[in-house]
């Protein structure tokens, strides 16, 4: 800074000088001394050739050049990102129906009708009042009028049934058609129905299975006691393998087939 004022005093006192040998300083000393400094002088002689300065800046963008000849074709560039999704497309024809598939697996069983359970227990509740009633029925008329030995119970039934119709009505409630195989017994059967005001019913003995082979309703054999009547079995019209008692005591051989009343008889331990 110093070298350059004292450059600087150097030039302004030279060129003052020079202006004083030209007369024109005489004329600008009349005038003022404060504007003489920065007034210009004449021009100096050509200074020494100065070192090379430092590089300047870059100039400015130069016009585009003339277009070039065409390069090669540059390597494949890779797979770009996935585009975006397109619109939705219109509704494509309806297919043809597909094979029938196989059966799915059974489903979880349903829920039971709980009407159709009533309805069966209501069935069977009637069921079970109907066979009530009859027994009702036969329990009345067996209390109104048993018979009864020391092991047996005797039931008259006064309802027409033909041989083995009786025998199943009998056997339906845990009997069978009575079977007279002693004196007492008979007597006592006999008595029965001679009370009720009939004449005659039927007692378990037949000779279904082997004609003059007559046997108990128990399918034992006849023993020696019997009751029969004068003339009887006569196995009349050659109809006749089932047998009745009548109001005496008496037995005779009757057609099966015929209808009359009857009477039962029960083991006591199975009443
Ligand atoms: C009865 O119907 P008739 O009188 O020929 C009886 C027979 C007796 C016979 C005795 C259905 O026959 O079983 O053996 O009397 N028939 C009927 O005389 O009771
Ligand atoms: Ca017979
Ligand atoms: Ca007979």
């Amino acid at each position: 800074m110093r070298s350059d004022l004292v450059f600087l005093v150097s030039v302004i006192s030279l060129t003052f000088l020079s202006l004083l040998r030209s007369g024109y300083a005489q004329h600008i000393a009349d005038e003022s001394c404060s504007v003489q400094i920065l007034v210009p002088g004449l021009k100096g002689e050509a200074g020494e050739k100065g070192e090379k300065g430092a590089p300047g800046r870059p100039g400015r963008v130069g016009p585009p050049g003339e277009k070039g000849e065409v390069g090669d074709k540059g390597l494949k560039g890779s797979i770009g990102r996935h585009g975006k999704i397109g619109p939705i497309g219109s509704k494509g024809e309806k297919g043809d129906d597909g094979d029938i598939g196989p059966p799915g697996p059974n489903g979880d069983p349903g829920i039971p009708c709980e009407c159709g359970q009533l309805r069966t227990a209501i069935g069977k509740m009637d069921n079970q009042v109907t066979l009530l009633t009859t027994e009702l029925k036969f329990i009345k008329k067996a209390v109104a009028g048993v018979r009864e030995t020391d092991n047996k119970t005797y039931l008259l039934v006064k309802e027409e049934k033909r041989y083995m119709d009786a025998q199943l009505y009998c056997q339906g409630r845990g009997g069978t058609l009575s079977m007279p195989k002693d004196e007492s017994t008979n007597s006592l059967i006999a008595s029965y129905i001679s009370q009720a005001g009939l004449s005659r019913v039927f007692i378990g003995i037949n000779d279904l299975e082997k004609e003059g082979s007559f046997v108990y309703s128990d399918r034992t054999p006849m023993q020696t006691f019997n009751k029969w009547s004068n003339g009887e079995p006569n196995n009349a019209y050659d109809e006749e393998d089932c047998v009745e008692i009548t109001a005496s005591g008496g037995w005779n051989d009757v057609a099966c087939h015929i209808t009359m009343n009857f009477v039962c008889e029960f083991d006591k331990e199975n009443v």
